[in-house]
């Protein structure tokens, strides 16, 4: 019999990737589609899998939207991976956080137990949870230290993973995943600002790239191979919690070097340090312990930064010289 699974925030970077991986390998995969009135379905169109899912109206903060989806989609695996993710927003918008990162996760877990407790549940927690480190790699048991609304949002949603495991027996994991990026990145989040500011500055189309805090250093991966972890996460015997990273951290700084020299460009020559873009707190480093989703899961890290890096600026050097002459920077 097909499989089928439920993806919340099948529109983002790792929705797209994971309905990709999940289509792959022979499920029917269903989205719950949050209304918008412009566009949210490029990523799932560059993949070529826009017509290949069944997306769902629905949203995290309507439990009777995920109830109908669940039962619509028949999903034996559902992944919660919607949220309001962008961490310097988080402190704009901090309710609207916490309802959908925070509380949206606890409308899915209800919704699996009043469907179906027997359904397995992704949770997609975060490395931002260990926020001001407690130690210096940071694995499953390393104490959490959230220094924004959007970590704190989220470690709620994570220990009410937990304790749905614990009180009802569910099959509900959370994956503590570290910074994983890819040509589908939000445009938002700083790796994916350089490599198109890159991209634009290389082809004429831009003068400056203006950043905030560029010694902040972060454990970056590809999210081609993080989606993999999430599904090998809900293929074992029982739920649990996997740090899921490469083992190694880099500045903004040196990711900016790395993004420019592809191009031929000194990063120094173009930066401007805009205090804009200083957060009220920052989190400065951050370096996961991948070892236990290394031993349970059999999953590794199979692309370096520079790879990464590099695939990011050719994929936006086609797309900058694909635009009709005249668009705005992004
Ligand atoms: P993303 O690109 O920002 O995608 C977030 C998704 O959530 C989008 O599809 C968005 O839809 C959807 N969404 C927002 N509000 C919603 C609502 N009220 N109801 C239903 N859907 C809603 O994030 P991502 O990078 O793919 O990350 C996936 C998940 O992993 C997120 O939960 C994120 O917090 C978490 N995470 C990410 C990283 C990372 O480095 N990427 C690391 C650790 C954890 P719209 O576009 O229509 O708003
Ligand atoms: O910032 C610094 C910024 O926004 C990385 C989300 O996916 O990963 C992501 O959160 C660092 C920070 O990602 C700019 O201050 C400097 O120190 O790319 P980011 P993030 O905040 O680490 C975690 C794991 C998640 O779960 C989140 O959902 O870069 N930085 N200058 C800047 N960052 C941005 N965005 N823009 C700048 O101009």
């Amino acid at each position: 019999m097909t499989q089928a699974a439920l993806i919340t925030g099948i529109t983002g970077q790792d929705g797209a990737y994971l309905a990709q991986l999940l289509l792959k390998k022979g499920y029917a995969v269903s989205g719950v589609f949050p209304r918008r009135a412009s566009d949210t379905l490029w990523r799932l169109r560059e993949l070529g899998i826009e017509r290949d899912v069944a997306l769902i109206d629905g949203d995290v903060t309507d439990l009777s939207s995920l109830l109908r989806a669940l039962r619509e989609s028949k999903a034996g695996e559902v992944y919660n991976l919607a949220a309001q993710s962008f961490v310097g927003t988080a402190w704009k918008q901090p309710l609207l956080t916490g309802q959908v990162s925070g509380l949206g996760a606890a409308n899915v877990l209800e919704a699996v137990r009043l469907t179906d407790p027997g359904i397995r549940f992704y949770q997609a927690s975060t490395s931002e949870m260990f926020g001001l480190i407690q130690a210096d790699r940071q694995d499953e048991g390393t104490p959490f230290y959230p220094r924004s609304p959007y970590g704190i949002a989220k470690l709620y949603a994570h220990w009410m993973t937990i304790n749905y495991r614990e009180s009802f027996d569910l099959h509900a994991s959370t994956g503590i995943l570290f910074n994983h990026e890819s040509p589908l990145r939000g445009i938002e989040f700083v790796t994916r600002k350089v490599t198109d500011a890159a991209a634009r500055i290389a082809q004429g189309k831009q003068k400056e790239l203006r950043l905030g805090n560029i010694d902040a250093k972060r454990d970056w991966g590809y999210a081609g191979d993080y989606v993999d972890a999430m599904w090998r996460m809900l293929q074992q015997d029982k739920g649990d919690d996997y740090v899921v990273a490469t083992g190694r951290t880099t500045t903004v700084r040196e990711m900016c070097r790395i993004a420019f020299a592809h191009v031929g460009l000194a990063y120094e020559d173009h930066l401007v340090i805009d205090p804009k873009f200083l957060r009220p707190a920052e989190v400065d480093v951050l370096l996961g312990n991948p070892a236990k989703a290394q031993q349970k899961l059999g999953w590794t890290a199979t692309t370096s930064l520079e790879q990464l890096i590099t695939m990011m600026v050719d994929a936006d050097m086609r797309r900058v010289a694909a635009e009709p002459s005249g668009t705005p920077a992004a």
